[in-house]
């Protein structure tokens, strides 16, 4: 494996895991790591957690891939979109590699680090913050590490209260009176509580180092965090600590909760600040030209990013970088990501456009009972070749 230059010491290297196959997003993750899955109209899911690891001061980061990494890496590039190409900071992106014992693929997420040990002490951090490349919000990582320190922790966990009834997909714990965790079940069928881990760890390096090479040096069992590592710790009587946070957070695992993320994202004074420039949210510029609205078009409570195209009528969505919206279409509560085409007289409702598809004149999309979804460069009819 390749290594940069800037090795020197850093208090807390985030280590993103952006590997996920994303089986739940079914055509968007065919060619794709979720990650790299747009969002927004002109970001990519995985700029969130990169533009809160700049902006917390994290300064090191490794991103660790897995399943269709290309897009992530041409996306990640040397990370100068998000400050991280300097002198005492960089981004680099770790593939899976054989070893000379023949492992190779990932097992799970504490497998995914245990593999980059080296990669890691390279770095030599106190700390290692953990996160996941499918998450959209703003936090600060720097405040949970205050916390993790005047708790005198060895894992801080984050942690937000989600309605009960969703709690079995989450990490479920239980605290004492000061926030430390005395109970804690991966994604329970009969949840104990509301109170959810958000897969977001900071870990004393030295201390999670010894449990995962103790346990690859026997049975290795220590695949996952949530349902290994952090059970290990309880078991052990480790100071595990919940870090509560309260602002707008959303796993987009799934079709729904990606479709609903981005719908509540058209808002102007929306749940995540966009507007708030001490917390920007970073991502590599196209550089389109600006966005043309021709006169028989009409576009009410959307967000149309740079590079479209369009003649048709827009209502409640999002057309993200160059896509095009010809005459007589109408597009509502839609999100229409990078490049896609759409032709004359489309219906196009409640539903996800794939990157670079192409849906041809007098198309129909749109389901009563779900979120229609056309995959990356998929093709539905024929377009004519006038606007
Ligand atoms: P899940 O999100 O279901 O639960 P998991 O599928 O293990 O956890 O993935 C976590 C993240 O790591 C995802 O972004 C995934 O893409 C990535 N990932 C998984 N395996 C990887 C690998 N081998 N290499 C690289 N990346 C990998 C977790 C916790 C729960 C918590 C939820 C919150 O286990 O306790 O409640 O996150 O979303
Ligand atoms: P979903 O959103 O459908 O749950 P995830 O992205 O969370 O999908 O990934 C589910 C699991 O599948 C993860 O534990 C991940 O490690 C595993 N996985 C994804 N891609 C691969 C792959 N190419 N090879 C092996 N395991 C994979």
């Amino acid at each position: 494996m390749d290594f940069h230059p800037y090795q020197m010491r850093t208090e807390m290297l985030a280590m993103i895991l952006a590997g996920g196959q994303g089986t739940r997003l079914g055509k968007l993750t065919k060619n794709i790591a979720k990650p790299a899955v747009p969002f927004g109209g002109r970001y990519r899911i995985i700029d969130f957690t990169l533009s809160n690891c700049i902006n917390s001061g994290i300064k090191n980061v490794g991103v660790v891939t897995q399943y269709q990494p290309l897009a992530l890496n041409s996306h990640i590039g040397n990370g100068s979109s998000w400050g991280l190409d300097g002198i005492d900071s960089g981004v680099t992106i770790l593939q899976p590699y054989s070893s000379s014992d023949g492992e190779k693929w990932f097992e799970g997420t504490a497998h995914a680090i245990y593999q980059n040990i080296s990669f890691i002490d390279q770095m030599d951090p106190q700390y290692v913050l953990i996160l996941s490349g499918d998450h959209i919000y703003k936090m600060n990582y720097e405040s949970m590490l205050d916390e993790h320190i005047a708790n005198n922790a060895s894992l801080t966990v984050a942690v937000i209260e989600v309605p009960l009834k969703e709690a079995s997909r989450f990490g479920i714990m239980n605290t004492d009176e000061n926030d430390r965790i005395i109970e804690f079940d991966e994604k329970p069928a009969e949840p104990k509580s509301n109170l959810a881990s958000m897969g977001i760890y900071i870990f004393n390096w030295g201390r999670l180092r010894n449990v995962l090479l103790n346990s690859y040096s026997k049975d290795g069992q220590m695949l996952d965090f949530g349902k290994h590592v952090i059970p290990t710790y309880l078991e052990a009587g480790e100071n595990v600590y919940a870090y509560r946070f309260d602002g707008y957070w959303k796993d987009v695992g799934t079709i729904d909760s990606l479709w609903e993320a981005n719908m509540e994202f058209i808002r102007s004074e929306n749940d995540l600040k966009m507007r708030d420039k001490s917390w920007r949210i970073f991502s590599k510029n196209t550089i389109s030209p600006p966005h043309f609205i021709t006169e028989t078009a009409s576009v009410k409570n959307s967000l149309i990013v740079d590079g479209c195209y369009v003649a048709g009528h827009v209502t409640d969505s999002i057309l993200s970088t160059d896509v095009q919206v010809k005459a007589g279409s109408t597009i509502e509560q839609s999100v229409i990501m990078p490049g896609a085409k759409i032709g004359k007289n489309v219906t196009i409702k409640n539903a996800i456009i794939g990157e670079n598809a192409i849906i041809g004149d007098n198309a129909m999309i749109f389901n009563e009972e779900e979120i229609e979804v056309i995959g990356y460069s998929e093709v539905i009819g024929v377009q004519s070749d006038e606007n």
